[in-house]
């Protein structure tokens, strides 16, 4: 066949049997879309046509001239064996610095395609691989060259990706020269000199600040010139943001190299460190950002890098021990400044703003939850950021645990094929091979603006710290760690052989570099940095929030309720709706009042008017859970959407909505990030029932509550918990306040519970007003269900005319005699509107009960009740009423408050639920029945009983 292996017109002719079905399904679908077939199936068609018994079927036995029907099934097998290589090269790819594990596989194995090494050379190359560079003439070239691209330091699986036109680009990209790099001396130099730095800073700490753990990088260092390349990308690219997350592996390296935290300040966050055997497992004591602050491998950083032309800020952030929790909160900051939010709409969002790179460890990656949760915001709407570069530091164990027993998949990197991301696998040890990998991740990234990963294979060169020791659990591993060169010995090696460096030289590199650290930790011993800062809440976090100006005169309300309801000009609205619509025209006049939804929306377009931009999510906030928001439209003949807040002639800022995935976690994780990153946008996150917010425990406890006080990151982000007791069972009463109450201190987020559509108006718009300031910070409130519909939470114009938001409030409807008062009652939420509703179907005149609802739980309201405990002198007894069960709800906090302000003689009694288990009970019947009991013994005159607390 040789001599006749050039383009024959009449090459169909020789394909016969199942062979020629193949041919003509593989030409269907080539007439479809040329991409959808095999390059070389591609090339054949494109040169010779359709295969001529497609027209007259019954003559495809005949074998064209000089071409056997046995050359055809080589050539059959040659595109089989090539297909293969592209596809399975990386079960043979030389990936592993040590450690290597190849499965077996025959996947690769030439002979089970039943072609020779002879027959390869027999096919010209042209018919195999249609962009074969020139100098390749054969398909044994072909396969010779495709074995080196795909088994070798780089490996890739990308045919899980379901755009045909991405897994071109990356096939033509991968086996293009253009993926090479072709470094030059001087570049393959400053990366021996970048590798030399980040070991020698390894080095100097293991022997400058002995038995300190630094979770060193060793073993992954290629990951720090890995980070260089994409930082200098992104800033050829103009690109002014990159925003970084990470966790403990290699963190101090990468602090010191890529985002240039000066050395001498982590030393001395190494020198300041108190006894090392009182040390968290993460490390010493570091330089404060908050006022109690965190060890040193979770603070974060920010740099500017610039060239002549741009600006990059280059920004790592603060996190927890919480593996991979971060991810959402990097996202969200990177969606927050893609967004522009100045003009009303939906935000603008620029994809070329911004860029984020997330580090993620082998074992964590495939094992925690919030990975694949966080992956699947990638491509909505509401939450993409033009895709994230994943890095997994792949050191092969998990502290003590074996990849083995970490995972159910072949590769860490496994779950993200299911998000259609592409996988570069690389051998960290090859520094240029590392290169070449992030470059086609970069620009794979900026091409299709999604998600990439990067498998980064090393070794963990000491234990998980450098006091464990890793040979109890790992010694076969270890024994080759031991005997294994570093890779500034790979790499420097490999330098000398192509003379562009000396050993003479590569040693000046390093010696010259621990000169540079020693004087820095001289200087630094010298002048000790006084990095310790205040264990205390700043002042300012003291200052009152009662002062806020909330109320919005009735002109400027009624101009925004109007726009509310004006629709663009066709749109047909759902019947059903119109006829709330219509009643919505009028809560503003005389004797009508605005319901929850209606102040709700109300506060939304006065604080967009005031230029404060929102956003909310969660799932179903467009209409929500319980349809009282209605703040995304359809049209009922075309589908298309509308959104209210869209058309307010005022607007000064824009309104994002959306809802979420079905996520707690990675969604709460977002928003957050989303609020700390624009702190002059209100950033409000819904939860479908209160409950489902334990879900996202971690997000609450490592990052709202407490970061401020560690890290010094500000929010005002407001969380949404539906909460009430209405017989729905244990799963849909309760949104655990207790929880929020327990975590609460050092004035670290407002806890309210509300009852009145203006009091939320009022406590919307002051967390609006708070944007920016000193005092900002989150709030958290137990928002209604069927408070929702319910008239007596409903609000008068004048409410949201006048006053503000009132942390204490009167019960309505219940004639004060402070003299008579024998009873203070006091409670919180929708038990106390039940029982607004009992006291008025009762024939008693209740002179004797002064009766109060705390509406904001945390700050306590202290003084103003202090205040009007004073004003009560026949006072006997507070009673606490609440419907949750005893040991939860605010009970055990309140306790502690009232106890303070209790005078002489004076009883705190606890009328409620019993201690429970589960929340609530399970039948509506019952639920009713105890809740009647509840309510009417916190009115009912008569006092004691078993829940009697005393004082
Ligand atoms: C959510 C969570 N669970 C457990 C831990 C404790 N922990 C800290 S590091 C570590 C091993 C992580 O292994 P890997 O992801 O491979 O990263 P490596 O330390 O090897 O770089 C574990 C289990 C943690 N920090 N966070």
């Amino acid at each position: 066949m040789a001599q006749s292996a050039k383009p024959n017109g009449k090459i169909w002719n020789s394909f016969y049997g199942p062979n020629m079905g193949y041919v003509e399904e593989q030409y269907d679908l080539y007439k479809e879309d040329p991409s959808l077939v095999d390059p070389t199936l591609k090339t054949m068609f494109d040169t010779h046509g359709a295969p001529e018994w497609m027209g007259h079927k019954g003559s495809g036995d005949v074998v064209s001239e000089g071409i056997s029907s046995a050359d055809v099934r080589k050539i059959t097998s040659a595109m089989k064996y090539i297909d293969a290589i592209r596809r399975h090269g990386h079960l043979k790819a030389d990936i592993y610095a040590v450690g290597g594990w190849h499965e077996e596989t025959d996947l690769l194995n030439q002979d089970k395609y039943g072609i020779t090494d002879e027959d390869l050379k027999n096919i010209p190359a042209s018919w195999l691989w249609d962009k074969a560079p020139a100098n390749i003439e054969t398909g044994y070239d072909v396969v010779q060259t495709l074995l080196k691209i795909y088994t070798g330091k780089v490996s890739f699986e990308y045919d899980h990706v379901n755009s045909n036109e991405e897994r071109e680009w990356l096939l033509n990209r991968i086996e293009s020269e253009e993926f090479n790099l072709n470094l030059n001396a001087e570049e393959k130099k400053q990366l021996l000199h970048r590798l030399i730095e980040v070991e020698g800073f390894e080095q100097f700490l293991q022997k400058t600040f002995v038995g300190q753990k630094r979770f060193s990088i060793e073993g992954l260092e290629s990951m720090v010139p890995v980070l260089d390349r994409i930082v200098k990308s992104a800033n050829d690219d103009k690109i002014e943001h990159i925003m970084m997350g990470m966790a403990h592996r290699g963190r101090l390296s990468v602090l010191a190299y890529v985002l240039g935290k000066p050395l001498d300040k982590i030393f001395s966050e190494f020198h300041h460190a108190p006894d090392k055997e009182l040390m968290p497992s993460e490390g010493s004591m570091g330089i404060n950002y908050g006022w109690t602050g965190d060890v040193k491998y979770h603070f974060g950083a920010t740099r500017i890098v610039e060239n002549d032309d741009a600006s990059t800020r280059v920004h790592l952030a603060h996190n927890p021990s919480h593996l991979e929790f971060v991810n959402p909160v990097v996202a969200g900051k990177t969606r927050a400044v893609q967004d522009d939010r100045s003009e009303k709409g939906y935000p603008k969002q620029d994809l070329n703003k911004a860029t984020s790179v997330l580090i993620h460890g082998d074992a964590a990656f495939i094992g925690e939850g919030i990975v694949p949760e966080t992956l699947n915001l990638s491509n909505l709407k509401g939450y993409r950021v033009g895709g994230t570069l994943h890095i997994i530091a792949n050191n092969l164990v998990g502290f003590t645990t074996d990849r083995r027993d970490s995972r159910s998949t072949r590769y860490t990197s496994d779950l993200a094929k299911g998000y259609e991301i592409p996988i570069i696998r690389v051998n960290a040890d090859d520094p240029i091979a590392c290169m070449k990998a992030i470059q086609l991740a970069y620009d794979y990234n900026q091409t299709f603006k999604k998600d990439c990963v990067i498998d980064l294979v090393g070794y963990r060169r000491y234990g998980h710290n450098e006091m464990d020791e890793p040979r109890t659990t790992q010694p076969a591993l270890y024994r080759e760690i031991d005997q294994h060169p570093t890779v500034t010995e790979i790499f420097g090696s490999q330098l000398k052989e192509e003379g562009l460096l000396t050993d003479e030289e590569i040693q000046a590199m390093k010696d010259n570099h621990q000169k540079e650290l020693q004087t820095i930790y001289d200087s630094m011993k010298e002048n000790p940095l006084t990095g310790i800062s205040e264990l205390n809440m700043p002042e300012y976090l003291a200052n009152s929030i009662d002062d806020y100006e909330t109320a919005v005169p009735l002109e400027d309300l009624k101009k925004l309720n109007a726009d509310l309801l004006k629709r663009p000009e066709d749109f047909n609205v759902f019947k059903r709706l119109n006829r709330v619509f219509k009643r919505r025209e009028n809560i503003l006049e005389e004797g009508q009042k605005a319901d929850w939804g209606e102040g709700e929306a109300l506060a939304f377009a006065s604080i967009v008017k005031d230029g404060t931009p929102i956003r909310i999510t969660g799932q179903d906030s467009e209409r929500g859970t319980f349809a009282h928001r209605h703040l995304v439209l359809y049209d009922t003949e075309t589908g298309e959407k509308y959104c209210p807040m869209h058309g307010l002639d005022d607007a000064n800022a824009s309104f994002d909505i959306y809802n979420s995935p079905l996520s707690e976690t990675a969604v709460l994780g977002f928003e957050y990030g989303y609020s700390i990153q624009s702190p002059e946008t209100l950033v409000i996150w819904e939860a479908q029932f209160g409950d489902f917010a334990n879900v996202a425990q971690v997000i609450f406890d490592q990052f709202i509550s407490s970061a401020r006080a560690k890290w010094g990151d500000k929010s005002n982000m407001v969380i949404l918990l539906p909460h009430g007791y209405e017989g729905q069972g244990p799963e849909h009463s309760s949104a655990r306040l207790e929880r929020y109450l327990q975590m609460a201190g050092e004035n670290n987020w407002i806890v309210a519970n509300v009852t009145s559509s203006a009091q939320f108006f009022h406590l919307l718009r002051r967390q609006a007003q708070m944007r920016g300031s000193e005092e900002a910070r989150p709030l958290v409130v137990m928002s209604p269900k069927s408070l929702l519909r319910n008239e007596r939470v409903a609000s008068p114009a004048e409410d949201f005319t006048n006053g503000k938001f009132m942390p204490l409030r009167n019960q309505p409807n219940l004639k004060v005699s402070k003299k008579n008062a024998k009873r203070l009652l006091l409670g919180s939420g929708k038990i106390m509107v039940d029982i607004e509703e009992a006291i008025e179907n009762s024939e008693d005149k209740f002179d004797w009960l002064r009766a109060m609802r705390v509406e904001q739980l945390y700050p306590f309201p202290q003084d103003q009740l202090k205040k009007e405990i004073e004003q009560l002198p026949n006072l006997e007894e507070i009673v606490w009423v609440q419907e949750e069960p005893k040991n939860m709800g605010s009970w055990r906090y309140v306790l502690e408050y009232l106890r303070e302000l209790t005078k002489d003689g004076v009883k705190i009694r606890y009328v409620g639920r019993p201690e429970r288990a589960a929340t609530s009970v399970g039948e509506p019947n019952v639920h009713k029945v105890i809740q009647e009991k509840v309510v009417n013994e916190a009115i009912n005159p008569a006092k004691g009983g078993n829940n009697s607390e005393g004082n």
